[in-house]
């Protein structure tokens, strides 16, 4: 049975019924590509979490920088002014455990230090094994994710020989290296980063294609959710993505994901729901 120790909790899937747990997105910026400047005001933000975590969230992702493509870079400081008040709060009643979505390492560990439960590193430690170690160092799982390029530079004509060769290679040494750097086996995710570096077509094959990340041996976490090749499909803006996101969580669920991050909870958690119980109906 697959599994992700996440400081103190356990998540475990069954391989013939997985089902796919929910990440709700919290993002504490002025900037992010769908829900940018609504829920910079911690009040908001708190209230935010809570409400994701009331709709069902198994986990939820707090980040303090856009990661976007283009997005302008944030110092650390700037980034735990945002994110440290916020993730305080919500730490003295967890609903549910919280995720870090940062790359910065003294981000990492001051989050860790507050008692989050894990770092999701969109960059899959380009910045070393400095945040690896922290994760370690707390007992705190971490989330490697595949990105080529940087937010600057990822979406300039992606191209690549072997798609989804490289994206299990690239996210295999970046196991290595965190298992190198403390993190227990147990311990880690992986996500094939959706928009990091990726064309729409990418993107597509990724999706449907989860399963090759299968021999990886970790759970899959994978974040599609508004973004931009859901708008270059249909010709919509962030806010008009939801059934796109619905439709590519529940292939992406039946690919081979173990947890989809999202912003939108309720409607993903009813959508996978009823694609599981199809899935899992007797053949006849
Ligand atoms: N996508 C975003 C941010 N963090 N983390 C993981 N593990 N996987 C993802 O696909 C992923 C991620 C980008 O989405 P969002 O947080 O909504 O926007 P922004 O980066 O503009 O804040």
């Amino acid at each position: 049975m697959l599994m992700l120790r996440v400081r103190g909790h356990t998540f475990a899937w069954e391989p013939a019924r997985r089902r796919a747990l929910v990440m709700g997105i919290v993002n504490v910026t002025p900037d992010s590509f769908a829900d940018g400047g609504r829920f910079l005001e911690p009040d908001l933000a708190v209230a935010r979490a809570r409400e994701l975590a009331a709709e069902g969230a198994d986990l939820l992702d707090l980040g303090a920088e856009s990661t976007r493509p283009c997005a302008r870079p944030v110092s650390a400081a700037e980034e735990q002014d945002r994110l440290l008040p916020v993730l305080e709060r919500l730490l003295k009643e967890p609903p549910c455990p919280v995720s870090v979505d940062t790359s910065k390492p003294e981000v990492a560990e001051a989050a860790l230090a507050m008692g989050a439960h894990m770092v999701n590193d969109v960059t899959g430690l380009a910045a070393g094994p400095a945040l690896a170690e922290a994760c370690a160092r707390y007992g705190a799982a971490l989330c490697l994710v595949h990105m080529r390029g940087t937010p600057d530079t990822m979406q300039l004509d992606p191209r690549y020989e072997d798609l989804l060769g490289e994206v299990r290679a690239r996210l295999a040494a970046a196991v290595a290296a965190a298992e190198a750097a403390g993190v227990p086996p147990d311990a880690i995710c992986v996500d094939p980063g959706i928009g990091f570096g990726k064309a729409v077509a990418h993107n597509l094959t990724l999706l449907k294609r989860l399963d090759a990340l299968a021999p990886l041996g970790k759970p899959i976490l994978v974040g599609p959710s508004r973004k931009s090749f859901i708008g270059a499909l249909l010709g919509l803006p962030p806010a008009e993505r939801l059934e796109g996101t619905l439709a590519a969580c529940v292939v992406a669920a039946a690919a081979g994901a173990h947890i989809l991050r999202v912003h939108d909870v309720a409607a993903v958690r009813r959508a996978v729901r009823v694609a599981e119980a199809i899935r899992d109906a007797p053949d006849g």
